[in-house]
């Protein structure tokens, strides 16, 4: 875990939001004021130009931190803090490695910030989710599976971050421990049906940031107590 000096390199909870799915104004205050160390825009479908500078700029009233996960080439808005680039590993299509970006890069690639631009090496574990049927995620992988895609991020792409994405539905924590023992020098986010305070401590204890999503737009009051719960585990205190 040597991403001190990235933006997201002290960021331990995070909330996604989607543009695709309606806020109203109190619920974004809520969140945008809940302390959460920052606000991922982003989404498998429905998320266009449109609908992202909406979203950025209702988040923009607050000093809260912005970053944009880029899932097409429509959504690249510019104005966040920060730019994540999603790599599918656990994919056999390689378009969602290295096919949609390759084509953004060859129209935009000279006006990329890079200097706030990271890329995350994605392994989506949930078959039932949208993000996993949309890419054709291979998510029946045993622990030895997971550990070779592990060893392809964070060893051989040497990516600075490797996302674990259970979307819609709560990891396996064990696996997850066995990933963060793993890594040499990527940064371990974990995602996925974190929708209660001890859920997001169980994740706090093994990753380094806790990606709080659905919940938000199912009980705003629920997805609040995350926040606190995932402070409450200090930093360092994971891998434990
Ligand atoms: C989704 O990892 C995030 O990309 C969070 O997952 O929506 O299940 O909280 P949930």
């Amino acid at each position: 875990m040597q991403q001190q000096s990235a933006i997201y390199g002290q960021w331990r909870h995070v909330f996604k939001l989607d543009p695709d799915r309606e806020i109203s104004d109190e619920a974004l205050d809520a969140i945008c004021m809940s302390g959460t160390d920052a606000i991922i825009v982003g989404g498998s479908s429905g998320v266009h130009y449109d609908n992202t500078v909406d979203l950025m700029s209702r988040i923009r009233r607050y000093e809260v931190t912005c970053a944009l996960e880029v899932s097409n080439e429509e959504s690249a808005v510019p104005g966040f803090d920060h730019y994540f680039i999603p790599l599918v590993l656990n994919t056999g299509d390689a378009e969602w490695i290295a096919g949609r970006q390759i084509r953004a890069l060859r129209k935009f690639g000279a006006f990329i910030p890079w200097e706030h631009t990271s890329a995350e090496g994605y392994l989506i574990l949930n078959p039932d989710s949208v993000v996993a049927r949309l890419t054709g995620a291979q998510t029946d992988l045993d622990a030895d599976g997971v550990g070779a895609h592990v060893y392809m991020a964070d060893r051989l792409m040497r990516l600075p971050i490797v996302y674990l994405e259970y979307s819609g539905k709560f990891g396996d924590m064990e696996l997850i421990k066995r990933v963060g023992r793993m890594l040499t020098s990527a940064q371990l986010f974990y995602g996925g049906g974190i929708d209660t305070a001890d859920k997001a401590r169980q994740a706090a204890r093994i990753a380094h940031t806790v990606i709080v999503g659905n919940i938000i737009y199912d009980s705003l009051e629920a997805a609040l107590t995350t926040v606190q719960a995932v402070h409450d585990i200090a930093i360092g205190q994971f891998h434990e």
